[in-house]
């Protein structure tokens, strides 16, 4: 088979550290498929991005035909098939979120120019790097030539953990829950939804409220605690999550390239298409089943005052990154 070119940005951090494993592993694109790992990050990481190629090569993986460690986004996204927008600068002491988004949109404005000129039309954009959906978004705007469904921002680890604490209230491992969503941002206003979630517990399918059968938890404690996750794990460990990062990375990237189970819907941030009263032209997460590399968001899920208001505080925070980033980008 024809290697498939991937571009993985900020390819010296540690998000990345992980992900290139699983990627040479054959877990995201299958173990068939050969791979061109194209590796970007900025001039000053290139020492450490030398170190993460000699490990590459030592893990003799043969699945990576090629690999290429750059600087230069020309070379990195040439022909991409797929691309994990992992770099951006991290949040600095005394930095303001403002700060953060001023520096983060101007790298995905670069990057987005570059995926424009020479990626491949088809290319498969995950953005990691945070603020993950508004980033999305302005790549998108200035790649107009790439259709703006192939961008998309990452809530896959919010799923992931929402997945992972509802089986653990409900003592099934973790694939028995399916169906738990992440409506909108990336941050704390986020909101992790099991109304529509299911369980399978002693042979049994229920819904998960059901299951769970205590509102004041589903509406706060399991809220907040998905919300506030990043936060728990950077005081624990001292960095942010990375592991579980990179493999949720991974795992939404397989789905998107394979396709969701019957039955199943995973959590992406994409483009809003006016879905659930959400405003057009933010990257909201919604629930969305995949075939033939094509998402659809899922119509139809009841969504009660309380979810309501959930979705128009997360999306007013959207509203508000967008404007912010626009008046950046234009000055
Ligand atoms: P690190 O600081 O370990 O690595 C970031 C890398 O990006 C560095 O090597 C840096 O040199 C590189 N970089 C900076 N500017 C770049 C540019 N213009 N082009 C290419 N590379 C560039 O961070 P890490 O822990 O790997 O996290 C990466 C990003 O993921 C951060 O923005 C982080 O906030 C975000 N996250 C997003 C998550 C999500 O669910 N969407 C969860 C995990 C993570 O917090």
């Amino acid at each position: 088979m024809a290697p498939i070119n991937v571009v993985v940005t900020g390819a010296a951090g540690q998000i990345a550290y992980s992900l290139l494993y699983q990627l040479a592993a054959g877990n995201v694109f299958g173990q068939d498929v050969p791979i061109n790992l194209r590796l970007l990050d900025i001039a000053p990481a290139m020492g450490i991005l030398n170190g993460v190629v000699m490990e590459l090569e030592d893990l003799a993986s043969p699945l990576l035909s090629d690999v290429l460690p750059t600087d230069q986004p020309e070379l990195a996204f040439k022909d991409a098939d797929a691309a994990f927008l992992v770099g951006a600068m991290p949040r600095k002491q005394g930095m303001e979120r403002k700060d953060l988004l001023a520096a983060n949109v101007k790298i995905f404005k670069v990057q987005g120019e570059a995926l424009d000129k020479f990626a491949k039309k088809t290319v498969k954009v995950l953005v990691v790097g945070n603020p993950a959906n508004t980033n999305a978004l302005m790549c998108s705007h200035y790649a107009p030539s790439i259709p703006k469904e192939n961008f998309t921002a990452m809530t896959r680890l919010d799923q992931n953990r929402a997945q992972a604490a509802l089986a653990i209230k409900l003592g099934v491992v973790v694939d028995k829950v399916k169906n738990v969503t992440i409506w909108g941002n990336h941050s704390s206003t986020q909101y992790p939804d099991a109304a529509h979630a299911t369980v399978e517990k002693n042979g049994k399918v229920q819904p998960v409220p059901e299951a769970v059968n205590d509102e004041s938890w589903l509406n706060q404690t399991f809220v907040e605690t998905i919300q506030k996750r990043g936060a728990a794990v950077i005081a624990a460990r001292t960095m942010s999550s990375a592991m579980s990062a990179a493999k949720a990375a991974g795992d939404h990237m397989r789905d998107w390239w394979y396709g969701t189970q019957p039955n199943q819907f995973v959590s992406m941030g994409v483009v809003s298409d006016g879905s659930y009263g959400i405003p057009k032209d933010i990257v909201f997460s919604f629930p969305v089943t995949i075939k033939d590399k094509q998402y659809k968001i899922v119509q139809g899920l009841n969504i009660n005052s309380f979810a309501r208001s959930k979705l128009d505080i997360t999306a007013k925070e959207l509203e508000e990154e967008r404007a912010e980033a626009n008046h950046i980008l234009q000055q």
